[in-house]
């Protein structure tokens, strides 16, 4: 370990001895875990805290799953005693095969992080604010449960249950216990996911095109060219154990292009990097679409051909729609008439910067290895204010080679044969049917926030306007929020109106493991079981082919009072709002019965299990077989871990999308239908609506992928570099924020520096601006300001900086705090980024959003 590490944890000690606070304080139980970890390293306390296991001692493989992203990966856990030892994937997997990323491994930091919250807690400081001490301490379970439920009953005999509200963040497939059917039952519409600060934006272009509303699967192992966009798979993104072990049979067989403003980890690698101006991608898209159609090179038994086989794509010129006979797709001609004609790789390279021999060479190569070629959209094109269009300009890729459900390209998820938990219907009265019929506090569907979901105007979230909607309390106040495993006052942008807003409803839980920046406001405390070690439950993903359900299960010991969010919370508050007459949340629960056994839940151990079989019962019950992997029973099943599906069936969806045409459609008409149907809800025009939402597109533009330049807030002359957000290869989403080795390991990102939160400048740049690497600085956007250390750097294109998100945490911890409860450890990224939308699918903006200045406070 250099010096430099080696002060800085020597100081995080040290400030930690002289100032804990009351928060960190309370969070250990009783003082003896607490003490048996002071004095070492927080990094070494795994061990003390877990107890004594004899070293000789041999251990046993379990099968778990991992959510530190959204990969959801099948993995094994080593148990010695008690207590978890190491992680690897799980070889039954054919989605995850075995692999592991590096980030896996520190959720053996997560689990015996000293600071977790082991037991519930109050608040005791009525005041609420980021220099409030909230003065928690420790209190029963039954007591924390007992005011819930009172909270809630008080709700409901006001006949105001829609005040209630549940927060979602990272979720297993048992949320709809908590999510779903406990919102209704109580009778509230405000079940708030954090879907729409996730990806979105970038499941709207394949939903507009392809008919299909979630991550798509990669067929690397037989592309030919593999083009991505802003995404990075050796690090981010999903399923990365499979991508990153396979990629090197990739590189020899594919040629690999990435379109992103820095120098990413895959880009590192990749044949080709593009580094874009920000928010240009559809400039970019378009133009190789334009040199596909007009060097012939698109999927003539995806799209088809001119009657007479001879092509009039001509540069600028208009084609005749009756001379093209397509197949699969829809509005090809349309598409080139309305748009692409026009779209040349020289006006493709003066807006994104890029050269006209990169971009011809690019889309040649792309159009050429037809149809095993792979247009890979991540969240930079898509989660930005125009987004939406961008993300369907690069997935129309797909449909011109025709890579679409098909070997070496784009694929959708295998079937799988969970099911559903039982209705709610029946056991939602009066009050709460009256409750769940009014308008949902994020606003979605109103004119200026279409969030058009699967086609349907106002069905998607918008999770950040939530905040809005509290502090304007429009529609209406919320009176008790529950939030579970999720983070806004950090994870959402403009943060601040969060902890406003927190602070201003009267009364807020927080399930979580770990202190955060949303449990400082909150009023109760409820401390959760780590997904990987430690709770019952079920997750699904895709890649290889294949699609796998994966489950978790309790494989150590809890050394907290620890309670599962998504079942034993919900069935224990269940329980107290019986004992208060409102049984019918009981009642409901109780439904879910052991499908081996028939017998209902009478506990909250029992609700868990019986709920995980019941879900997953055709996939381990042979009498119930659907299809793939074939098990003898639950306890095969369990020990195994994993069901695999049948084997990808490729070209099945050809001709029969769920779209309005069942085609391709590069004309959606399915998009037009949406859009005309929240346009008449409005009593206006769909060009009215595009322009209310910060859209350029009128006319029969709205319906095709198109050019829209980036809408960015900030003017160049006071805020000169476009601010670029991206994700740390260890980032376990915003959960590893507490781990050394997320600091000790930090220079596995390109450019970054461990033990340090840089914003990445390209040399050029900063010798303009008088900056040298290691000088503290300042950086400012319209919205906000944050504090960093400024890296120099080749791997970003000039005019932009780059920072990875994941630190800048004032409350998460004693490793991720500066000063826990005081000062954060770097900058918060979200501190800068506006609350901006890409309004048709309610998506919160992380690129292309924001203009920023830098400033030098200190000489490195
Ligand atoms: N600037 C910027 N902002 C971003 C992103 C970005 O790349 N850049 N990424 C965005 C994306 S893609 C997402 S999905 C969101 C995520 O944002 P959120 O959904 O808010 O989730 P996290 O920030 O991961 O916070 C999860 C919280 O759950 C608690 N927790 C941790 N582990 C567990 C557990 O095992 N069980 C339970 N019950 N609780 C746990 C901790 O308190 C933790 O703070 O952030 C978004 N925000
Ligand atoms: N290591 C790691 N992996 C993760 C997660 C994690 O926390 N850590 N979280 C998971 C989750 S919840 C999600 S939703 C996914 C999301 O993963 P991604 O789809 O990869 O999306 P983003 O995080 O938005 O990052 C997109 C990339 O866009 C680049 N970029 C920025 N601006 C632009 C632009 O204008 N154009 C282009 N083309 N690129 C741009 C950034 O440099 C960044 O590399 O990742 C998952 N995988
Ligand atoms: S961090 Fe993500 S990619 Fe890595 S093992 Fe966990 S779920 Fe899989
Ligand atoms: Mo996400």
């Amino acid at each position: 370990m250099n010096t430099h590490k080696h002060a800085m944890i020597t100081k995080l000690v040290s400030d930690l001895s002289m100032s804990r606070r009351h928060f960190l304080k309370a969070s250990a139980a009783g003082g003896t875990l607490l003490a048996a970890g002071m004095g070492l390293k927080p990094e070494l306390t795994a061990l003390a805290e877990a107890g004594d296991t004899p070293p000789e001692e041999k251990g046993t493989w379990h099968a778990g799953t991992c959510q530190g992203c959204t990969s959801w990966c099948a993995k094994q856990v080593y148990v010695v005693g008690d207590r978890a030892v190491k992680v690897r994937g799980n070889p039954h997997s054919k989605v995850c095969v075995g692999a592991s990323c590096v980030r896996a491994h520190m959720a053996l930091q997560q689990v015996y992080d000293p600071d977790r919250i082991k037991t519930p807690m109050k608040r005791t400081n009525p005041k609420k604010g980021r220099h409030e001490d909230p003065g928690f301490v420790p209190i029963s379970w039954d007591e924390a449960l007992d005011t819930l439920a009172d909270k809630i009953m008080a709700l409901r005999d006001a006949d105001e249950t829609h005040k209630y509200m549940l927060m979602r963040g990272r979720y297993t497939y048992m949320r709809d216990i908590l999510y779903d059917r406990m919102t209704k039952i109580i009778g509230s519409p405000n079940n708030i996911s954090h879907s729409a600060i996730c990806a979105e934006a970038e499941k709207f272009g394949s939903y507009y095109t392809e008919g299909y509303w979630s991550y798509r699967q990669y067929d690397v192992k037989k592309a030919r060219y593999v083009l991505i966009w802003g995404a990075d798979p050796l690090a981010a993104n999903r399923q990365v154990p499979f991508y990153t072990s396979v990629w090197g049979d990739v590189m020899e067989r594919a040629r690999v292009a990435v379109v992103e403003p820095r120098l990413s980890a895959t880009a590192g690698k990749a044949d080709e990097w593009l580094p874009i101006v920000p928010g240009q991608d559809s400039a970019l898209a378009l133009a190789i679409a334009h040199v596909i159609l007009t060097r012939g090179l698109w999927s003539r038994e995806f799209v088809g051909d001119f009657k007479d086989g001879s092509n009039r794509f001509v540069p600028g010129q208009t084609v005749d729609e009756s001379t093209f006979d397509e197949a699969f797709t829809h509005g090809v001609v349309a598409w080139w008439n309305l748009e692409v004609k026009d779209r040349s790789p020289a006006w493709a390279a003066e807006k994104t910067g890029l050269p006209v021999a990169q971009i011809l060479r690019v889309a040649e190569d792309f159009g050429k290895a037809a149809p095993r070629a792979i247009s890979w959209v991540g969240g930079g094109p898509s989660m930005q204010v125009r987004g939406g269009y961008g993300s369907m300009a690069c997935h129309a890729l797909n449909g011109l080679v025709g890579a679409c459900d098909n070997e070496g390209g784009t694929l959708v998820s295998n079937k799988e044969y969970t099911r559903k938990f039982p209705k709610p219907d029946a056991f939602m009265d009066d009050i709460a049917k009256k409750g769940k019929k009014h308008e949902k506090i994020d606003q979605r569907g109103r004119l200026t926030f279409p969030a058009l979901k699967s086609g349907k105007p106002g069905s998607a979230v918008l999770t950040n306007n939530a905040a809005d909607g509290i502090l304007n309390e429009d529609p209406y106040e919320i009176k008790v929020a529950v939030g579970y495993m999720n983070n806004f006052t950090f994870s959402c942008t403009q943060p601040d109106r969060w902890e406003r807003a927190l602070a201003k409803i009267p009364f807020v839980a927080h399930l979580t493991t770990h202190a955060s920046e949303f449990s400082w406001f909150s009023d109760l405390l409820l401390p959760n079981t780590h997904h990987l070690f430690e709770k019952y439950g079920y997750v699904k993903s895709i890649a290889n082919g294949y699609r796998h359900v994966t489950l978790m299960q309790p494989v150590i010991k809890r050394i907290g009072d620890y309670k599962t969010d998504e079942t034993e919370v919900p069935w224990l508050l269940a329980e107290k709002l019986s004992q208060r007459g409102f049984d019918n949340l009981l009642r409901h629960y109780k439904e879910y019965r052991d499908p081996e056994t028939g017998k209902e839940p009478t506990t909250a151990d029992e609700f868990s299990l019986y709920a995980l079989k019941y879900a997953t019962q055709s996939l381990w019950d042979p009498a119930q077989y659907k299809g793939g992997d074939k098990f003898n029973g639950w306890k095969e099943f369990l020990e195994t871990g994993v069901w695999n599906s049948d084997p990808y069936p490729y070209r099945k969806r050809w001709g029969k999308m769920k779209t309005a045409t069942e085609k391709f459609e590069f004309y959606s008409v399915t998009l037009k239908n949406a859009l005309e149907k929240h346009a008449k809800k409005h009593k206006t025009t769909v060009d009215e609506v595009l322009s209310a939402c910060n859209y350029e597109a009128q006319g029969e533009h709205a319906f095709i992928p198109h050019h829209e330049d980036p809408f960015t807030i900030g003017d160049a002359d006071t805020y000169p570099f476009v601010f670029v957000d991206h994700k740390s290869r260890l980032n376990r989403e915003g959960r590893s924020a507490n781990c050394t080795w997320y600091y000790d390991f930090k220079d596995l990102d390109p450019g970054d520096e461990p033990w340090q939160d840089v914003a990445k400048i390209n040399p050029a740049d900063a010798k303009k601006i008088g900056i040298k690497s290691g000088d503290t600085i300042r950086i400012t956007s319209p919205t906000g300001t944050i504090e960093c250390t400024a890296k120099l750097w080749e791997g970003i294109r000039p005019g932009t900086v780059a920072k990875c998100f994941g630190q800048g945490h004032w409350a998460y911890g004693r490793v991720a705090a500066g000063e826990f409860g005081k000062t954060p450890r770097g900058g918060n990224n979200n501190d800068l980024i506006p609350a901006e939308y890409d309004r048709l699918s309610g998506s919160t903006v992380r690129h292309a959003g924001t203009r920023v200045k830098i400033e030098r406070i200190e000489e490195g």
